[in-house]
């Protein structure tokens, strides 16, 4: 449905509602056919049709809902160097929605239609202006709900995995090249590439293929990619903590030290920034030799830890922290752990700790100040764990995959002494993967799928 790139279309590119700037973006060949049919630039200024290059005009809109003219500056960019490689234009004017609503009729009397969610992105990415990485990360611009995920994306905008993605392809359709030179000279036996060359580089690309997969593994759409789990010896409060911080009775609570056995989990959402919180058995001190479930338990626990990207170090503010807690304590990475300290609310027998979180489960002390360090740091963890926007990735990644298994069917075809025709037919499946991850090739459905995700006017 969104195939149509000869048309001109148009849409509001500002945030809805009244503001005291608004925008309107048309993109299409006829733009400035159908921006004059509204736009009257200032005596001076050169004709419209007669710019040359990317320019700010100042001059005003004659929009027959409006007896007087509305002052407005068109940014106008006439040939192929615009983000979408086609003519296009802003206009720039106060930000009154039913301004905005009439200046959109009047560029479709003129000849424009409303634009798609996500068409000027699209069409970038048809153009080649972008790749569907980077057409994410747009969406990750505009979604990002704090400035960390701000950074990651406009981090992604900038080249993300587009650069190794190119080289990889450019690699892959050169060995292909080769291979298919060499068909050409079948009957003489004649060979571009060695099969041991053929194989090491096999091995590269699959190797390549596999770090960037693992690059966007950890952000699918599903599972929060960020896992915090609760720490601590047993009894301190970890369930509790973990029912106080989901805000449901999840896990089992009681004055019995090691009652958590097995490990826990929940989702959870910190202001819109999500990670998967685990609860687990606590660690005894290594005074008392556990016993076999107690041993077991604390073998998952420590699991658990070794696997997560954040700890949430809990201390009992009802008893002494004795010198192995404060060792542990010392060892705690500050950037990956957050201290809590936790039964505030009753008779306190340690002096205080500083960067703590006193919490209370049983008042809900601390709670809200815990789940704000909690986010500050799933967004720390997120934005150093890769540079794929979060929650953007899922196909790429499926691509990756059939990807790497294309190559791996390479490599034991070229082992079992297979034809070359064989394996060429592969490496051209593996580029078609690769490439709708790099734009390239795509279809229908891959472009339904990310560009009916943005908003109107993007
Ligand atoms: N007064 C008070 N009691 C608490 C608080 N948090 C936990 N408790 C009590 O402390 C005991 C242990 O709590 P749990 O949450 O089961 O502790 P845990 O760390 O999960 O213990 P294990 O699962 O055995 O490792 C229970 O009796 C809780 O009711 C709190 O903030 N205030
Ligand atoms: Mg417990």
């Amino acid at each position: 449905m969104y195939l149509a790139t000869d048309d001109t279309i148009c849409a509001i590119a500002s945030a809805p509602g009244g503001a005291a700037r608004g925008v309107v973006r048309v993109a299409g060949n006829e733009t400035i056919a159908v921006v004059s049919t509204c736009f009257i630039a200032e005596d001076h200024a050169t004709p419209l049709d007669q710019v040359r290059h990317a320019s700010a005009i100042a001059g005003k809109l004659r929009i027959e809902a409006f007896a007087a003219p509305i002052p407005s500056t068109l940014y106008l960019w006439p040939g192929t160097r615009s983000y979408t490689k086609s003519p296009m234009a802003e206009l720039h004017t106060i930000g009154s929605p039913p301004v905005l609503e009439a200046i959109l009729q009047s560029l479709c009397q003129g000849g424009a239609r409303l634009a798609q969610p996500g068409e000027f992105t699209m069409r970038a990415f048809l153009s080649g202006r972008i790749d569907l990485t980077q057409a994410e990360a747009v969406l990750g611009v505009i979604d990002a709900a704090a400035p960390e995920q701000l950074d990651v994306a406009l981090a992604q905008l900038a080249g993300g995995l587009a650069r190794p993605l190119q080289d990889l392809r450019d690699r892959l359709i050169d060995l292909l090249a080769q291979l298919e030179a060499g068909f050409d000279f079948a009957d003489e036996d004649l060979h571009f590439v060695t099969a041991d060359d053929l194989q090491r580089q096999l091995q590269e690309a699959a190797e390549l293929v596999e770090t960037l997969a693992g690059q966007t593994a950890s952000r699918a759409h599903g599972e929060a990619a960020i896992r915090a789990v609760l720490a601590g010896r047993p009894n301190v409060g970890k369930s509790s903590l973990f029912n106080a911080l989901i805000g449901t009775a999840g896990a089992l609570v009681s004055p019995q030290p090691g009652t958590t056995r097995d490990y826990l989990t929940a989702e959870l959402d910190l202001d819109g920034v999500r990670c998967r919180l685990i609860d687990t058995a606590g660690m005894a001190s290594t005074e008392n030799e556990p016993c076999p479930v107690q041993r077991a338990a604390e073998q998952t626990a420590a699991e658990q830890r070794r696997q997560a990207h954040l700890q949430i170090v809990c201390l009992d503010s009802t008893g002494p922290i004795d010198e192995q807690q404060c060792e542990q304590l010392a060892l705690t990475d500050a950037d990956r752990s957050i201290v809590v300290l936790t039964k505030t609310d009753l008779p306190r027998k340690t002096n205080p700790l500083q960067g703590a979180i006193e919490t209370s489960s049983v008042t809900g002390a601390g709670i809200d100040a815990l789940r704000a360090e909690l986010r500050l740091a799933v967004l720390r963890a997120d934005a150093a764990d890769g540079d794929v926007v979060v929650g953007t990735t899922v196909r790429c990644r499926e691509s990756l995959r059939l990807a790497a298994e294309c190559l791996g069917r390479c490599r034991r075809l070229l082992d079992d002494g297979s034809g070359e025709e064989l394996i060429a037919a592969e490496l051209r499946v593996a580029l078609d993967e690769l490439g709708k991850v790099a734009g390239a090739v795509y279809t229908d459905d891959v472009l339904d799928r990310v560009f009916s995700r943005f908003c109107i006017g993007k």
